[in-house]
């Protein structure tokens, strides 16, 4: 290959490899949704049609990287977990957040019209941000999972309360933010009943508890894999043989992916789906 005297500028192109053997999580944010969010009159605290939206393009997202194994989302957030025995592009942060963010953000646009139907996008038009952080063991991201459940459910049981306040009650955002200030989670629940007669337990799932996309298979008896344990004990990716390799990819394709809105912080959730810890595609449900 010809070299030129302008070649060396190679060099000024930095390494950026996400630590090996880790959960690596990408998680990206909308820019500037609370204005974004008041020029398209979004639903307040939570407007269906932007959920629907986010979970739409999320998962295309999770159907054209087959090495993500679960997402989870809220608001304007994503979370993007990739296994820790996946090499794509070689772990690199640049690449592997900037791949996420533009097909998040090229199919929250595609699908704009498909859920906001009476509101043509304008600019400035959505964007997104996006971080890779990696997790080096199972129970720490299994505790981010959790971190942003519980950080989902602490700000709808507020938003619902400090809405219904102003939206019911009649007060401005002054005074529900003064009611509300040195609540617990048992009195913003009691001011929800008492005053407006909504029992929080009934409120949508998607609003409580975020999204959660995955592959979905047959489920398993809890207690008879152990996916957790052999993912730790792993210390470096186990190349399967060819024909392997090829055999999960279509059996990854072949697979469902799913949109729920489950608990995630207990056991069971990972329990009975031990292929979202161990990569290894588990059986396809019968047709039914
Ligand atoms: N009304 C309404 N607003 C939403 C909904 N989902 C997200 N948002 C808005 O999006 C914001 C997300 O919070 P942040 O990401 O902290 O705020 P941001 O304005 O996007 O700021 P940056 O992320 O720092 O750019 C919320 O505060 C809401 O204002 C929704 O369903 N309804
Ligand atoms: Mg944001």
């Amino acid at each position: 290959m010809a070299n030129s005297k302008f070649e060396y500028v190679r060099n000024f192109e930095q390494p950026d490899n996400l630590l090996p053997n880790t959960w690596i999580v990408v998680r990206i944010d909308g820019r500037g949704f609370t204005k974004f969010a008041n020029k398209y009159a979004f639903e307040k605290p939570n407007d269906r049609r932007a959920l629907d939206l986010m979970n739409a393009a999320a998962r295309q997202v999770v159907t054209e990287l087959p090495d993500i194994t679960i997402a989870y989302g809220v608001s304007d957030e994503y979370s993007f977990v990739f296994h820790k025995s996946c090499s794509l592009f070689e772990r690199r942060a640049s690449k592997l957040v900037s791949t996420i963010v533009s097909t998040f953000t090229a199919y929250y646009i595609h699908y704009w019209s498909t859920y906001f139907t009476e509101t043509p996008l304008s600019p400035p038009l959505p964007s997104f941000d996006g971080r890779a952080v990696c997790y080096p063991s199972v129970q720490n991201l299994r505790d981010y999972m959790s971190w942003r459940q519980v950080d989902c459910h602490i700000n709808n049981l507020y938003n619902t309360t400090f809405w219904a306040l102003i939206q019911q009650g009649g007060m401005d955002a002054l005074e529900a933010e003064k009611m509300l200030k040195g609540t617990y989670a048992a009195d913003k629940n009691e001011i929800l009943f008492s005053k407006f007669g909504i029992n929080y337990n009934n409120e949508p799932e998607m609003n409580k508890k975020g999204s959660v996309i995955f592959r979905d298979y047959e489920l398993v008896e809890p207690g008879t894999h152990n996916a957790a344990a052999e993912a730790e004990n792993q210390a470096e990716p186990v190349q399967p043989s060819k024909s392997q390799a090829d055999n999960e990819r279509k059996r990854r394709a072949k697979a469902r992916i799913v949109v729920e809105h489950f608990d995630i912080i207990k056991d069971e959730f990972w329990d009975r789906r031990p292929w979202l810890l161990s990569n290894k595609p588990g059986k396809i449900p019968k047709e039914t």
